[in-house]
């Protein structure tokens, strides 16, 4: 029988110490959305992101979010973006359009810039239920979203580097002494 193979394993590890991050956050429902960033920069700063290593954009509401996470992901200063925001259902169809052009723009500013941008927009049917996801019964998603970056920017790291891949090894070392984008 043939030797088991053995896959090379690239996993972000859960150190935020020397990564930089942007979160963009917005006001409309800020009950919800304050909650939900005190919780991502509590994650990002007990794994042990540094004092001026977090930069915080307000916008007003969540379908603003992905141009200011676009904006902040061109900047180039950041390992990884968080965006933050609340849509609670209503009794027209808005919810919808504001849902589905948050989480679409996003993932465009995600996939155009090559920069992880955390989706930590919490779309619910009713306050309740954002309450629950915002420090409650359903834990923190802030807290979620910013383990989700750390993990995002390490691996995005070692994916640029080429590490987990001997072949590579060359290009890892040229890469090693400019880790971060500039
Ligand atoms: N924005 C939200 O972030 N959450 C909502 O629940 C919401 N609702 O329900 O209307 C909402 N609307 C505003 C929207 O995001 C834009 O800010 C606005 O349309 C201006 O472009």
């Amino acid at each position: 029988m043939a030797e088991k193979l053995k896959p090379g394993k690239i996993g972000g590890e859960l150190s935020g110490s020397g990564l930089r991050f942007g979160i963009v956050v917005s006001r409309f429902n800020s009950f919800i959305t304050d909650r939900l960033l005190a919780a991502a920069v509590d994650a990002l700063e007990r794994a042990g992101a540094a004092d001026g290593d977090v930069d915080v954009a307000h916008v007003p509401g969540a379908f603003e979010l992905p141009l200011a996470a676009k904006k902040m992901a061109a900047t180039g200063r950041h390992d990884a973006l968080i965006a933050i925001g609340c849509v609670l259902r209503g009794a027209t169809s808005h919810y919808d359009y504001v849902c589905s052009e948050t989480a679409r723009g996003l993932q465009l500013a995600q996939m155009d810039s090559g920069l992880p941008i955390i989706f930590c927009v919490l779309t619910c049917d009713t306050l309740e239920q954002a309450i629950d996801r915002a420090g409650l019964k359903s834990g923190n998603k802030g807290f979620e979203a910013g383990l989700a970056a750390i993990e995002m920017a390490q691996l995005s790291r070692k994916l640029r580097r080429g590490a987990g891949d001997s072949r590579s090894a060359g290009s890892a070392q040229a890469a090693a002494g400019n880790p971060r984008r500039k």
